[in-house]
């Protein structure tokens, strides 16, 4: 057993936001943290740290335009050279002063022609590098009861993915993420996994949700949701985070690591932690007040701290303990694996890979941290508060 869940978490891979390295904030104030990258080469820089030190995070979703460069190929080389490779590419159609009204479900056909070139931009920057996946998610929505047809706009909205769809090269997909509400107040046009599900249904099935944890109203089970798409075999992704009260973009496991054991759990027992599964497990983060490299190594630890609980759980105990009807005992196995101190057991894995067990610390020793603040001056802003 123990040898399957070591290789389980050698094979583990989570995906690191460019935009988690650059300066971001809330609307009252980016606190600016020196040596933060300022080019999107500098952000590929910092996440090969990440990987470095965990040997778990091997790529590194773009944002465009806030990653636009001018050769894709050029930069998936550069992250190649650092010992990383490009991720998922995800749209922004939430900028532009043409975006008021909504980008794909504005009642004007000319900003919704600009909202789909992005996105057809976007698939196609994906094929240039050879990635598999393109993240959409979308702002659009009304603030104000009567400001716009809540059905016209889904029409609008299926029209856009269907074509973005249609420009996908067999070996890539489409992910539709949802959000229940922010920037718009009243109706969100993407608000809940049912609309992100029904939509990538109708497209066919290299259309996948995205479940960011962040995203949902207080008290959701998000981890029904997870057992629910992966069923249907329409999960296709994570954007984890943590949140105390709606979009925080906290540290992944650092608000409810006990519902992030609940919903690796799932995975795990739909045998879904593997590539071959299809679910990309991705991080989507903000680190406003803290280092953000230390951050991104913590965040990633956090994921295989729950994931390796996860794995922990006696699934024989279990099933017999759900089929004898054994409420408290079914319950007990499942509390067993999440009250395990598996921070020894990583430590091991670390050391068979080859990695110091304590990733942070070599980081800290590294001087990597040092440098950047010397050898950079006027670092970016990631963009947006994502
Ligand atoms: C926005 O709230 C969503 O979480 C997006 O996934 C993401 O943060 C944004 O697209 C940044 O890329
Ligand atoms: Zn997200
Ligand atoms: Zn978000």
């Amino acid at each position: 057993m123990t040898e399957a869940v070591r290789a389980a978490l050698r094979v583990q891979r989570v995906e690191l936001p460019s935009w988690a390295f650059g300066n971001s904030g809330t609307r009252f104030k980016v606190f600016a943290q020196r040596g933060v990258p300022r080019t999107p080469f500098e952000k590929v820089q910092d996440a090969a740290q990440v990987h470095r030190y965990t040997g778990v995070a091997p790529t590194v979703a773009l944002h465009i335009p806030w990653d636009r460069v001018d050769d894709y190929t050029h930069l998936a080389g550069f992250a190649k050279e650092h010992g990383v490779g490009l991720g998922t590419i995800n749209a922004n159609v939430f900028q532009d002063d043409d975006y008021m009204l909504g980008s794909v479900t504005n009642p004007d056909p000319a900003v919704r022609r600009k909202a789909i070139d992005h996105l057809l931009e976007c698939v196609d920057i994906a094929a240039q590098v050879g990635v598999r996946d393109v993240k959409l998610w979308f702002s659009d929505g009304t603030n104000y009861p009567g400001q716009d047809s809540i059905r016209v706009r889904q029409d609008r909205l299926a029209q856009a993915l269907r074509e973005t769809y249609a420009r996908l090269n067999p070996d890539q997909r489409l992910l539709l993420e949802y959000k229940l509400f922010e920037p718009a107040f009243y109706t969100t046009d993407v608000p809940d996994w049912g609309t992100a599900y029904a939509h990538c249904l109708r497209l066919g099935e290299k259309a996948q949700v995205v479940i960011d944890t962040g995203h949902h109203a207080p008290g959701t089970n998000i981890e029904f949701i997870v057992a629910f798409l992966l069923r249907e075999q329409k999960l296709g992704a994570f954007d984890f985070n943590s949140r105390f009260y709606a979009d925080d973009d906290l540290m992944v496991g650092s608000a409810d690591p006990f519902q992030l054991f609940r919903i690796m759990h799932e995975i795990v027992s739909a045998d879904a932690l593997k590539s071959g599964a299809g679910i990309a497990f991705m991080l989507d983060q903000c680190h406003n007040i803290e280092p953000k490299i230390p951050a991104q190594i913590r965040s990633v630890m956090n994921v295989q701290e729950a994931t390796a609980k996860a794995l922990l759980v006696d699934h024989d105990a279990l099933a017999e303990a759900q089929r004898a009807g054994d409420v408290l005992g079914a319950n007990a196995v499942f509390m067993d694996a999440y009250n395990t101190d598996v921070r020894p057991l990583l430590a091991d894995v670390r050391r068979e890979m080859g990695l110091d067990p304590d990733p942070v610390a070599a980081y800290q020793r590294s001087g990597y941290g040092d440098k950047i603040v010397a050898e950079r001056v006027g670092g970016q802003q990631a963009g947006w508060g994502a």
